[in-house]
């Protein structure tokens, strides 16, 4: 029933090993620049994907009928599921995981119901979060699935359907508390619009707003001091979500006063659905304070969809990596695997196999930023590009010392500023390659 139970615990075995169930790049116990490669990536893996995917897709039934998952909706299920999942994290030796409250808990006939189903799965989690040591990265409320949500939840043009989500928050709040939880997630599936012609957009975004501020009132009141956490997309369900990206989401807590309280969960192919890569979300976020967390994916590049694959990309985990070690990294926040194996890859080994190769892949990416680094060049090239800020006008510029009339007189008589420099996009790029 339990197909983990007779498997081996994942092991660092080094590159050269033939073993399809090792890590090659991830040793937890590794020290690069200072921490250890646990440290750095505190992996997580996510519920619904590993654990509530089925394989089900637009055009087609489920794929994956797991031999411990009897497919009812009893709470029974729903505890042995959680004691399987605890003993795959185990195996694969990750630290950490996340859930939506409805992942772990079925939705009873009405909220007090769907309260206590809650708490009857989350004193199995308990259990099983004291026996394995695995702790909880961040929870979230799924106010998106169910049809009372169609129209959004906090920017729904029902007022009674923002109360709900309210209530339903308030409880997923209290269980990611009681489950020790680093952080608390919102993504907003539905706070968005089909059509502008039924839709007051700003009223929903003040409702948004509000929404959020009552979340951080009621975290102070019970004591909850995980990190908040926003979780940028920019459609999919809905045609424009108004977390669309990095930018968007940041404008959106100055504006209402949150942004204090508030960091981002970036997602990687939420970033490519909005047009962006993922190294800009990084760099966009941590430049103003507000990287979190990451959604580690990837999408596919013929697909415009979120397919939710495994990273497999090491150039696209080098700059990630590039970005967080220059910034510091990312704790209280993880590397999340918001990931799905494929639907045609529905035996249970296949969960593990994806999620070795997702880490292996950060490994591989975490070393090359590192040795990046430390060769020093690309670093060295990017400081001569701004060489001209370092002294003289530029320095003189950034200390403030200058206004319009003051450059104005200086650009006169002068006549011309000085000449430009190459900006050797092509060398730059060839030195990356170096180390990848
Ligand atoms: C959806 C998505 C969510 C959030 C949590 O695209 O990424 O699973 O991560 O609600
Ligand atoms: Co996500």
């Amino acid at each position: 029933m339990n197909p983990f139970e007779s498997i081996d615990a994942i092991r660092y075995e080094g590159p050269e090993s033939k073993n399809p169930l090792s890590f090659r790049w991830y040793n937890p116990d590794e020290v690069v620049e200072g921490k250890t490669m646990r440290d750095h990536f505190r992996f997580s893996v996510v519920y619904w994907h590993a654990f509530r995917g089925t394989g089900a897709d637009p055009f087609g039934a489920p794929t994956m009928q797991r031999p411990w998952d009897d497919g009812s909706n009893s709470l029974e299920n729903a505890q042995r599921r959680v004691r399987v999942a605890f003993s795959f994290m185990e195996k694969l030796g990750v630290n950490f995981f996340a859930f939506h409250d409805r992942d772990i808990a079925p939705e009873g006939k009405d909220l007090k119901e769907s309260n206590a189903n809650l708490d009857a799965v989350v004193r199995v989690v308990k259990e099983e979060q004291q026996r394995t040591g695995i702790r909880l990265l961040w929870g979230t409320a799924n106010l998106f699935s169910h049809p009372r949500y169609v129209h959004g939840a906090a920017t729904s043009c029902n007022a009674s359907v923002f109360a709900y989500a309210a209530a339903q928050v308030k409880k997923a709040l209290e269980v990611t508390l009681e489950l020790g939880g680093d952080g608390y997630v919102f993504w907003g599936g539905r706070e968005g619009y089909q059509t502008l012609y039924n839709t007051n957009l700003k009223r929903e975004l003040d409702h948004l707003g509000q929404f959020l501020h009552m979340a951080v009132d009621y975290a102070k009141a019970i004591g909850f001091e995980g990190q908040f956490l926003i979780e940028p997309k920019p459609k999919e369900p809905t045609k424009h979500q108004y977390d669309s990206d990095a930018a968007a989401c940041i404008n959106f807590l100055r504006a209402y006063d949150l942004i204090d309280y508030f960091k981002l969960n970036l997602e990687t192919n939420h970033a490519t659905l909005a047009g962006h890569s993922m190294m800009h979300e990084m760099e966009y976020a941590a430049a103003q304070g507000c990287l979190g967390s990451v959604d580690a994916n990837t999408g596919d590049e013929l697909l415009g969809w979120d397919t939710d694959q495994f990273p497999t990309n090491i150039y696209l985990t080098t700059q990630m990596m590039l970005v967080l070690l220059r910034y510091g990294g990312l704790a209280p926040g993880g590397v999340n695997f918001d990931a799905k194996v494929r639907r045609e890859s529905f035996e249970p080994i296949d969960l593990l196999h994806a999620h070795v190769g997702g880490m292996d892949t950060f490994a591989r990416g975490l070393k090359i930023a590192a040795a990046i680094r430390a060769d020093g060049r690309l670093e060295q090239m990017v400081k001569q590009r701004y060489q001209s800020w370092d002294g003289g006008l530029g320095s003189e510029i950034e200390k403030g010392k200058h206004d319009f009339q003051s450059l104005a007189s200086l650009i006169l008589e002068r006549g011309e500023a000085d000449a430009n420099e190459s900006g050797r996009q092509e060398l730059f790029e060839n030195v990356v390659n170096l180390f990848v």
